[in-house]
């Protein structure tokens, strides 16, 4: 039984020649940017891997394949194609049974880099327990993914729309590690400082690659979140988000948004309501994030 996956050229050339490759999800693109900040951002944060001397591998769905690296006319036409499915694990499979076109979330992007043998993977934000979850149950399959799935995650914390103290007692009933990166505070996507502290800290690539390759070797499933903090000139103040973030919420609950399209819709409202601010400051950090993605996935193949 051969995978339904389709490589790049780039990354077929990547995978001959044994170079690190880092793991890229296309729900950002398809669902967490309006066009053409998504194509542009997503041709930004490839060239940014290939600066830090890794390959980047975009990693979609489409005619019943899962592909690993797009080609520039697969990427411009998935940022601009309509009504993309946004996958998960449990919708992963149908999508490709049935041929369809899908972007993955970062659980299915998790799944996709592993079937790969891609070990690391940069995003932006994943995703976690919702604010009101005591009510809607609204949880992430991103969080099981990262108990599930031997990749490391680097993100720059959960997004801010979340109940980030509900999120990282979930991540650590799950038994998932969460460092943050050269701070001891878990940061918050958009800002630094959440708050809260992380329960790990790493303050190198070396230190993340060596702990996922010790879980490896002691046979834990699972991979690793490390949270990697928004740089200085583009974090926006907490507090200034705050109020925005209940009034989204508050529109979303008014006007029935559920399941899928609830983190889509509060973070176009964001942008929105910050006069586009939140976009400038996502593309800032995806762009650090897949900087240390790089780094960390060179650092796997020492
Ligand atoms: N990071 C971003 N923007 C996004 C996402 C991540 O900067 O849009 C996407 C990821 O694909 C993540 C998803 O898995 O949002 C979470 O969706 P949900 O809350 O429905 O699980
Ligand atoms: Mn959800």
């Amino acid at each position: 039984m051969t995978l339904p996956l389709t490589f790049s050229p780039e990354v077929t050339e990547a995978r001959a020649k044994g170079l690190p490759l880092v793991a890229l999800e296309s729900t950002i693109i398809t669902h967490g940017m309006p066009y053409p900040q998504n194509l542009e951002t997503a041709r930004q944060v490839e060239a940014d891997i290939r600066e830090a001397g890794a390959v980047p591998a975009t990693i979609a769905i489409m005619e019943g394949r899962v592909h690993i690296g797009l080609t520039e006319d697969e990427l411009e036409a998935l940022a601009q194609a309509k009504d993309v499915s946004k996958l998960s694990r449990a919708d992963l499979a149908a999508c490709l049974a049935n041929g369809g076109v899908g972007a993955t979330t970062v659980a299915a992007t998790m799944i996709c880099a592993a079937l790969a043998g891609i070990k690391v993977f940069a995003t932006g934000g994943i995703g976690g327990v919702h604010k009101g979850a005591e009510e809607s149950f609204d949880i992430s399959a991103d969080l099981r993914e990262l108990a599930h799935t031997p990749v490391s995650v680097i993100a720059a914390g959960p997004k801010a729309i979340l109940d980030l103290p509900k999120t990282l007692e979930v991540l650590e009933t799950l038994g998932v590690p969460v460092f943050a990166y050269g701070q001891d505070a878990f940061p918050a996507f958009w800002s630094r400082d959440s708050g809260l502290a992380a329960p790990l800290r790493a303050d190198s690539a070396a230190q993340i690659a060596k702990a996922h390759l010790m879980r490896e070797r002691l046979g834990l499933p699972g991979g690793q979140l490390v949270t990697n903090p928004i740089p200085e000139d583009d974090e926006i103040p907490a507090a200034t988000l705050a109020p925005l973030i209940k009034q989204a919420q508050a529109e979303a609950d008014a006007q029935g948004i559920s399941g899928k399209q609830v983190t889509p819709f509060l973070l176009q409202r964001l942008f929105e309501l910050t006069d586009g601010a939140t976009l400038t400051s996502n593309i800032a950090l995806v762009r650090n994030n897949a900087r240390l993605g790089a780094a960390v996935a060179r650092e796997m193949q020492r």
